[in-house]
Order: structure tokens, then sequence, then C-alpha cells
């Protein structure tokens, strides 16, 4: 097999597109694909280049989005513009366009292209030409078949999941979005070849309102969807026991052959959408934990919307999956200004949100996930 759990440092392969970074989706919206050029502006301005295989992207086809994808909602994204949306949407339906989910110039294009370089980093990983694969613009978790969802068009994961099952015969998929990871849970949610774990806030009413602890999968999957809900403003070392905690039980227990990683920022402390209180450095444990079992890896990005600190974050944790040790003073790239004041690696981010988690609420939850998972032996 091509585990990389022993000997030199594993093969790093880096998706990144140029044109992904200049998509807008409007002025008073808050996804900012510009997070990705920063994002790339801090990678490279550290010179982890070259420690990483950088690769070309290239668009998803049509076809390959019907993979997962509806028909009719494929051939939608690909006409609508922002000047015939109302007439497209009298002929073809809403699918859930509109505040959340504009039709922007060039969605079709930005879809395609963030899902391609998803689809292209998890082939590297099944061709064996790599041990871990990233792609920051991917992690779009909650488009569904046939609906765009939380700024999500098409869902880049499942797409990429549905290639690993080519060959591997179970792939777990782990969501550090802030958010449910409703489409990724939905797609998979009778199947007993991929377990999805989503760690979330969770109260009824945050976005998109899915993730108790009680939706577990559906007749053969069964027990494979596992949800951790949180309340708002969980502290780095609560969250860190947490997801190890659960996640060695995963590991042990459901045996996958692939890890598939999202890795929204906007769980991070001082999140303009989110509402904990994490920073990068216990952020990027969660990659560091989930590289350690040395099972081939595909690292996607997601939400995050301070995008100063999305870029840090994601910046940092390339840097752990090449195991480099970066200086916490940036380096200065045409960006420079946004990272003011301090310039640096690790701002501090906690303390904005009143912790909500008490050690009674976290241990029950610890608790009910680790039952589940034991269930599995059988
Ligand atoms: O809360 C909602 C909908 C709108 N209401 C009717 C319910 N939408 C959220 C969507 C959050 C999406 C997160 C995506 C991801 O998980 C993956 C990329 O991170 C929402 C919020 C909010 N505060 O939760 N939409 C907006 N804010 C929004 C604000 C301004 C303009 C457009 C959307
Ligand atoms: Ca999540
Ligand atoms: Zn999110």
């Amino acid at each position: 097999t091509n585990s990389f759990s022993h000997g030199a440092r594993p093969r790093v392969a880096y998706f990144h597109d140029e044109q992904v970074a200049n998509f807008h989706y409007g002025e008073k919206h808050p996804m900012k694909p510009h997070r990705l050029a920063l994002t790339n502006h801090l990678v490279m301005g550290y010179g982890m280049y070259r420690h990483l295989d950088v690769y070309d992207t290239r668009r998803a086809t049509a076809e390959e989005l019907r993979d997962f994808h509806a028909e009719d909602y494929v051939e939608f994204l690909s006409r609508v513009t922002p000047e015939n949306v109302t007439a497209l949407t009298k002929t073809f339906g809403q699918f859930n366009i509109g505040d959340d989910c504009p039709v922007f110039a060039g969605i079709y294009d930005f879809s395609r292209r963030y899902a391609g370089a998803s689809l292209e980093a998890a082939r590297r990983l099944l061709s064996g030409d790599a041990d871990i694969a990233v792609n920051w613009s991917g992690g779009l978790h909650h488009a569904k078949k046939a609906e765009a969802s939380g700024f999500c068009y098409v869902n880049d994961i499942v797409l990429a999941i549905l290639q690993m099952l080519r060959f591997h015969p179970r792939v777990v998929y782990i969501d550090c979005d802030v958010h449910h990871g409703d489409g990724v849970q939905e797609a998979f949610y009778s199947t007993d070849r991929v377990m999805t774990v989503s760690f979330h806030m969770y109260d009824g009413e945050f976005f998109p309102g899915t993730g108790r602890l009680e939706e577990r999968g559906n007749g053969p999957g069964q027990r494979f969807t596992v949800n951790v809900p949180l309340r708002d403003g969980i502290e780095d070392a609560e969250y860190r026991t947490l997801f190890r905690t659960v996640m060695r039980s995963v590991m042990a227990n459901f045996d996958p052959s692939a890890v598939v990683l999202q890795c929204g920022a906007d769980s991070l402390g001082c999140d303009r959408l989110g509402r904990f209180n994490l920073s990068i450095a216990a952020h990027g444990d969660c990659v560091r934990f989930m590289k350690s079992f040395g099972v081939p890896l595909l690292v996607l990005g997601g939400g995050g919307y301070t995008i100063r600190n999305v870029s840090r974050c994601w910046a940092y944790e390339t840097g752990v999956l090449i195991d480099a040790d970066l200086p916490n003073e940036l380096p200065s790239t045409a960006y420079h200004e946004f990272f003011a004041p301090d310039y640096q690696l690790h701002p501090p981010l906690s303390g904005h949100i009143a912790n909500q988690n008490t050690p009674a609420s976290l241990r029950d939850l610890s608790r009910s996930v680790l039952e589940q998972l034991r269930s599995l032996q059988g």
C-alpha cells in the first residue's frame, strides 16, 4: 500500500489555480475567494514550494459533475448568468439560488475549477504519486445533488470521495468547518463505505440546522454517520481532546484506507460568521493528528470569513503537512498590509465568544460518540 507512516517526509501534492481567487460572490457577501490568493502568497512567501509538488489544476467536466449532480442542475449552472437568471429559473427552477448562493459572473467556471482541483488531488493520491494532496479552494460541503446551498454550488468533496471509492474499500471524511457538513453526510448516509464525521456549532438555529448527535446513518449506513454538535465558544484544549479522542476511535474501529479532511477555517476564533474560539495552532493540530495515521490524506479548505486568519491558518496547515517549523514572523508578500498590525502567523484569537460548552456536556457527548463507534466492532 502507499502508507507513509514510516521513513522519509511524505510527498505532498499542492493544487493551486491562480484564477479561482478572482471570482466575486458580491460586495456584501462574506465568501471571498481572494482568501485563496492570500493563502498561496503566504505558502510561497514561506518558501514551502521547496517541499511541495506543485501541480496545475484543470476544470472538472460536466460529465464529472454529473457523477453526483443532477443533469438539469449541471445544465442550469452551465447556462446561468447574472443577466439571464430570472428567465432561466422560471424554466429550470430555483435550485436554491438567492442571497447565500447568488449567481455571479463565471459561477460555472468557478465551480468547475475548485471541483477539478479536488478531483486532480484525489487522482494523485490514487496513482500513488502523492501521500498527501491539498486543495484549499475545495471543501464546499453544503452543495446537494440538485441544489446550491450555503455558498456551495458543486460538492467537490463528494466527487473526490466517489473517485477514491473506486480503489479504497473505506474512506473517512472529517469536517472541521464550524458548520455541519450536511451535503457530504446526505450523499453517503446509507453506505458503510464512507464514514462522515462532522464537528460543528449546533443550537437548532445555526446554519444549516442539521447535525444532531442522533443523525447516525440509515440502512447499511446505520452508525456510519458521526456528528459532534458543540455549543458556542469552544476553546483549544477541549476541542483538541475531543477531536483526538473521537478520531482515534474512528480510525481504530472503522479502519479506513484513505482520509478526507475538510479544514473550514470558520471554526477559528474571531471568524466573521463562526462562534468558536480556536487558535490556528489548535485548528492545525487536527491536521497534524490525521496526518499521523500515515494513511493517504486529501486536505481541503471550506468556510472561513476573516480572511487574514483563513490564509494564516491554511499556510500554517500546509507547513504541518510538510513538517515545516514556520517562523511566527510572516514573510513579506504583495498582500502584507492584510496582516497588520502584528504581521504574525499566530495572532491571539480566543475569548470573543462566551464558552457555552461545559465539562459535563462535553463528557456526555464524547461518551455517546465513543459508544456508537465501539458498536461497530459488532
Ligand atoms: O443563515 C443562513 C440562511 C439565510 N437564512 C434565511 C438562513 N445562511 C448562512 C450561510 C452560511 C454558509 C456557511 C458555508 C460554509 O459552511 C462552507 C463554505 O462555511 C449565512 C450567514 C450566517 N451568518 O450564517 N449567510 C450569510 N450569513 C450571508 C450574509 C450576507 C450575505 C449573504 C449571506
Ligand atoms: Ca463541521
Ligand atoms: Zn462553514
